[in-house]
């Protein structure tokens, strides 16, 4: 790549353009990344890291999953994009995987996870006035403080997070906010204009925050005795990352509404689908909602592919093992800068006390050490591997983080 004549030379050239053309809407760490396979990436130089992050998880499947790839190659080769002004001979499938995989018996496919969220609000909003008998406008959603579930205008409104919230105004209002994990706050904001609640069933922009055993059967019993819709948010949690499909399994319960992103392409393509098991989704008739690239024959492909390799291959009984196994390694860190150690499958953080100075230093140190992870809310380290990480490449990652807060 040359500009102005001089030759673009390494990452730093790179990195000076992205500064100078680019919106600073992230504060990126500087290591420029240009392959990526399993559970590994290489940066410009050649240097190898194991990716603790898996974009948000975006990756369980590891980077480039070559079955995946092979699917998306092929379909590529065929038919990419029909509008849904006609039929394609992908979407079909994906549907019927999906609903054999989830217990779903309706399904809308979106591209990306905001898209996803903000359908399920219409729908349930929708679904309020048409059959709860919600007067019009006055549908409620219950949300929980230290939510994230996107970055779009409805949703922000109700975060609870200054950076994500502050200069965006006016908001979009029908939100009422409850503290997370508390089942009586929760009962005390339903009203008879409620329609729903959308909930993550852990926490993960908050720092990987799990709620006590019980609460969310309170909350499905709650929703259940009020007809209020119970959404959970799985666009992170979902897809093998806690250790099972989804995570409401762990909590023995099933939300009227999933919502499921990210993996569902294995980070090829993005994909997205609001997944009911009761009849949100048939509120919505023709013309009432829809998206150019929503259920495209591509992206149905690559996400059919994805589910298989998640399934077929073993990866979320990894999750559940090598979560554990992680996990145990972390408790055994010798540090006296550790506050808490959290985590469900292979979804866990490490939140340092406020005495550690916060905790993207660290994160500067272990990607010096050839691991890359995400710092979160000031004081935690976040940490995903892809879900086919092996003991081996966990082991060595606990080394190199016991070598950073020890
Ligand atoms: C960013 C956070 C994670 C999500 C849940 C919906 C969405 C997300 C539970 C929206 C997306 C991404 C967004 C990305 C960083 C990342 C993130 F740090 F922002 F909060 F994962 F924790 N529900 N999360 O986690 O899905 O529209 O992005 O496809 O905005 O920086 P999306």
């Amino acid at each position: 790549m040359t500009t102005g004549g001089t030759k673009m030379s390494a990452a730093a050239d790179l990195i000076a353009t992205e500064q100078r053309l680019g919106a600073h809407n992230y504060k990126p760490l500087d290591v420029v990344l240009t392959r990526g396979e399993g559970v590994y990436v290489w940066d410009a130089d050649g240097k190898r890291y194991l990716d603790c992050l898996s974009a948000y998880s975006a990756v369980n499947q590891g980077h480039c999953h070559p079955k995946i790839r092979e699917a998306m190659i092929e379909q590529a080769g065929r038919l990419t994009l029909t509008s849904r002004a006609f039929r394609n001979d992908q979407l079909a499938h994906l549907y019927e995987e999906l609903a054999a995989l989830t217990g779903s018996h309706k399904i809308l496919p979106m591209n990306s996870g905001a898209e996803a969220v903000e359908t399920a609000i219409k729908a349930v909003r929708k679904w309020g006035y048409e059959v709860k008998g919600v007067p019009e406008n006055k549908a409620e959603i219950i949300v929980c403080s230290n939510n994230f579930h996107g970055r779009t205008l409805s949703i922000i409104s109700f975060s609870t997070d200054p950076d994500a919230r502050t200069g965006f105004g006016p908001y979009t209002p029908g939100f009422r906010t409850v503290p997370f994990g508390d089942a009586d706050a929760f009962a005390a904001a339903i009203n008879e204009n409620t329609v729903a609640t959308l909930i993550e069933p852990i926490q993960g922009e908050a720092g990987v925050i799990i709620p006590a055993p019980g609460y969310f059967t309170r909350v499905r019993e709650l929703c259940t005795a009020n007809n209020v819709t119970l959404i959970l948010d799985e666009i992170q949690t979902g897809l093998g990352r806690t250790g099972k499909l989804l995570a409401e399994e762990h909590e023995g319960i099933e939300a009227d509404v999933t919502l499921i992103g990210k993996a569902l392409s294995g980070g090829f393509y993005p994909v997205s689908a609001v997944l009911s098991n009761s009849e949100v989704l048939g509120v919505l008739k023709p013309g009432q909602h829809g998206s150019t690239f929503g259920g495209n024959p591509l992206a149905c492909a690559v996400a059919r592919a994805a589910l298989r390799v998640l399934t077929e291959e073993g990866m979320i009984e990894n999750a559940a093992v090598m979560g554990d196994y992680f996990l145990e390694g972390l408790r055994s860190v010798r540090s006296n800068i550790v506050k808490e150690v959290r985590g469900r499958g292979l979804m866990m953080a490490v939140e340092l006390v406020p005495e550690a100075g916060g905790a993207r230093q660290y994160c500067y140190q272990l990607k010096d050490l050839g691991l890359l992870a995400k710092d979160t809310h000031d004081h935690t380290i976040r940490l995903a591997p892809p879900l086919v990480v092996t003991r081996s490449q966990v082991d060595w990652a606990v080394e190199q983080i016991g070598k950073v807060l020890a």
